[in-house]
């Protein structure tokens, strides 16, 4: 990989992708799409995600859309622990979980964050499917709970941190703060394990390298507080 662009916005799903880049220590781009005029949905961005979300990289030209693909691309590509690799004996397990943290918990946050675009305009209708997605997600994050209990070193596989780690720091982060007007909601009580894998993983030079250049600071994932100047935020 010799060109890495990052297509980011301030606390965005991108800073996953930032993280992994800096674990790496990985040269790239970073190109700042502003949510405040839509930039997300325009025809320039469109044309690289047509889905209009963020984020998209281009790797050596190449544009990839969905954070846990580009997780995979990088962390395989540069052979890294981040990513259990083919051969690895707990692969599946491995994919197991990143595809249960991506197209579940990442997808009922969404329902959270974006319920206008699950059940349109009616706020009634809004409240209502927010808090059963809210319910949805407190049984699954139990399930992860319980994986993460189990783990002997506290990362899910290993020694080090791999993708899902960082994947599923980002989600409980946002979920702490966004919506704003719900902000204290969600906390991480019932999930102790998981809780104590944060106090670690936010202390490593690179979420804290990463998280500083978007203006996050402090105890990013055990003590979410938004972006600082307020300038972007993960919905
Ligand atoms: N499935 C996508 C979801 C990404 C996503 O939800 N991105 C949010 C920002 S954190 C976004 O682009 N939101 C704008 C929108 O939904 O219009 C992925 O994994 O990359």
């Amino acid at each position: 990989m010799k060109n890495i662009t990052l297509h980011y916005a301030p606390d965005n799903a991108s800073l996953i992708i930032r993280i992994i880049l800096e674990e790496l220590q990985l040269p790239y781009t970073a190109v700042l799409v502003d949510r405040s005029k839509d930039e997300q949905n325009s025809q320039s961005y469109l044309a690289l995600n047509p889905a209009g979300l963020i984020p998209v990289c281009i790797i050596d030209g190449e544009a990839i859309t969905e954070t846990a693909a580009i997780a995979m691309t990088i962390g395989e590509r540069s052979a890294s622990s981040l990513v259990l690799s083919p051969d690895h004996p707990q692969r599946a397990q491995f994919l197991r979980w990143l595809f249960f943290v991506a197209n579940t918990i990442h997808s009922d946050l969404r329902q959270v964050f974006y319920a206008n675009k699950y059940v349109g305009d009616n706020a009634a209708a809004q409240v209502e499917f927010r808090q059963c997605a809210r319910e949805r997600l407190a049984g699954n994050l139990t399930i992860l709970e319980t994986q993460y209990k189990t783990a002997a070193t506290g990362y899910l596989f290993g020694d080090d941190p791999c993708v899902i780690d960082i994947y599923l720091a980002l989600c409980l982060r946002w979920l702490q703060l966004y919506p704003s007007a719900e902000r204290g909601t969600f906390t991480l009580t019932a999930y102790p394990s998981i809780s104590k894998m944060f106090a670690v993983l936010q202390r490593r030079p690179a979420v804290i390298k990463a998280c500083a250049s978007e203006g996050i600071t402090g105890h990013v994932f055990t003590n979410a507080d938004f972006v600082n100047p307020e300038f972007g935020s993960a919905i």
